[in-house]
């Protein structure tokens, strides 16, 4: 593991009471560790937190109510809270440039939510990324509140390209006339610029809410540009390449939204917040400032640039045809690595079974163009994050593209489903080994 503060000199593991105290609940936790310790983590928006804020999350402050805002709570005793939610406060804001934040929302779904009470009517037009394009559910699916409670439409990417395109974008604003327009993704490899979005949300009248989520460490490195300077409201979640605690946070610039947002947390949404998270929200915004977060994320774009270079050297079209992030989504719609005619049309949801039997986690991912359900695709998302953080290198990379590679064409080829076919075992044996090279959370 790399960009540890420290690395702790015993093996005390902070739930290692629960061996007496309730051991079914521990005898699973320790083998959700062992699964973490022997795969390889692809999901894009995943990550392994350092030990510090790991076992800094199980602290006193889950004892405590605390609604309200510092310093304006409905319970008492909450000095101490005060201080640390206003240290995460202006934390987030230093390290994001911005005035305000509110740190309270459980996750990225939980501060959308807040967003759309405090800026939105029931029935009012929203306009967000096509899911099967890239989008999230919270951007207007129509299974989810955004897409229930408001009016939610939405724009794709370009169909050659596969690139958000800002002519097609502003046409679609025109004849929608959202009251808010929603920038972000999920699975969306390249560089967004929100100052065109910001543009386009001025000539219609909208607000311009940017999602982060995904990218929010690399903002915070300097590697991608900020939508601070351009969208009135920022959501993010903190823990996938942010490498925080699991949570959820609201940053702006204008102080005429700050009482509608807040109270769109609380009341509008949540009810107490989890200070012994937002306690370690703080400490990820204090790492993220230091030198080892820019670095770690400087390797987690390399890291994904490399799987994908491989990848298309093994005949893989990926959706755009790379990435500038860290994460890449792999078309298995155009992705045919074998010579014959009568080649397995294998879907996403074939491929992430195989690579989960050699032990390396991804999802399977709708593609622009998507003619398969959300529960089968055409797509598999893969991610650098979480085995950057681990600490692999670019070589290694390059050697889990290639098992992906060989993997996809051994489906591709497959006659029979009754055996396994031959390179899973080797694979699976070298995953091991790789896996043992970088040992995660090695004191524990
Ligand atoms: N579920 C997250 C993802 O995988 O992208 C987004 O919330």
């Amino acid at each position: 593991m790399i960009s540890q503060p420290h690395q702790y000199p015993t093996s005390y593991k902070p739930w290692s009471h629960l061996k007496t105290d309730d051991p079914e609940v521990y005898s699973h936790i320790e083998a959700e560790l062992h699964r973490q310790r022997y795969s390889l983590e692809m999901i894009a928006s995943e990550n392994f937190v350092c030990q510090s804020i790991l076992a800094g999350a199980g602290n006193p402050l889950t004892n405590k109510y605390a609604e309200g805002l510092p310093h304006k709570r409905y319970y008492g005793g909450c000095e101490h809270i005060d201080a640390i939610e206003s240290l995460a406060i202006s934390r987030a804001c230093s390290l994001f440039s911005c005035h305000y934040a509110n740190v309270q929302p459980h996750s990225g779904a939980s501060a959308n939510n807040a967003v759309f009470l405090a800026l939105l009517q029931p029935g009012d037009r929203i306009l967000g990324l096509d899911l099967s394009h890239g989008g999230h559910l919270t951007h207007g699916s129509p299974v989810n509140i955004s897409g229930m409670y408001f009016q939610a439409h939405c724009y794709g990417v370009d169909p050659q390209t596969e690139l958000l395109d800002y002519d097609i974008i502003r046409e679609r604003a025109k004849e929608v006339q959202p009251q808010l327009i929603i920038a972000g993704a999920s699975a969306y490899p390249r560089v967004m610029d929100f100052a065109a979005f910001a543009n386009i949300a001025k000539e219609v009248g909208a607000y311009l809410l940017v999602d982060m989520a995904h990218i929010a460490g690399l903002v915070a490195a300097g590697l991608h540009p900020s939508p601070l300077p351009h969208a009135h409201v920022t959501t993010t979640t903190t823990h996938k390449t942010l490498r925080g605690p699991r949570g959820g946070m609201i940053l702006w610039n204008d102080n005429s939204l700050s009482a509608k947002l807040n109270k769109g947390v609380f009341p509008g949404t949540q009810g107490g917040p989890l200070e012994h998270i937002i306690a370690m929200k703080a400490t990820c915004f204090h790492l993220a400032h230091r030198e080892e977060f820019q670095t770690l994320q400087q390797k987690t774009i390399k890291n994904a640039q490399a799987f994908a270079t491989t990848l298309k050297e093994h005949g893989c079209h990926l959706v755009t045809g790379g990435t500038d992030n860290h994460l890449i989504l792999l078309n298995l719609l155009h992705s045919n690595l074998t010579n014959h005619k009568d080649s397995n049309q294998v879907t996403g949801k074939d491929l992430e079974a195989a690579l989960d039997q050699v032990h390396i986690t991804t999802n399977k991912n709708t593609v622009p163009g998507e003619k398969r359900s959300p529960f089968v695709t055409s797509g598999v998302r893969f991610g650098s994050p979480a085995l950057t953080s681990r600490g692999l290198l670019t070589q290694d990379f390059k050697l889990i593209a290639k098992w992906v590679a060989q993997i996809l064409e051994s489906l591709q080829n497959q006659k029979t489903h009754d055996t396994e076919p031959p390179c899973f075992a080797s694979i699976r044996k070298q995953v091991k080994e790789l896996c043992s090279k970088y040992p995660l959370y090695p004191e524990w």
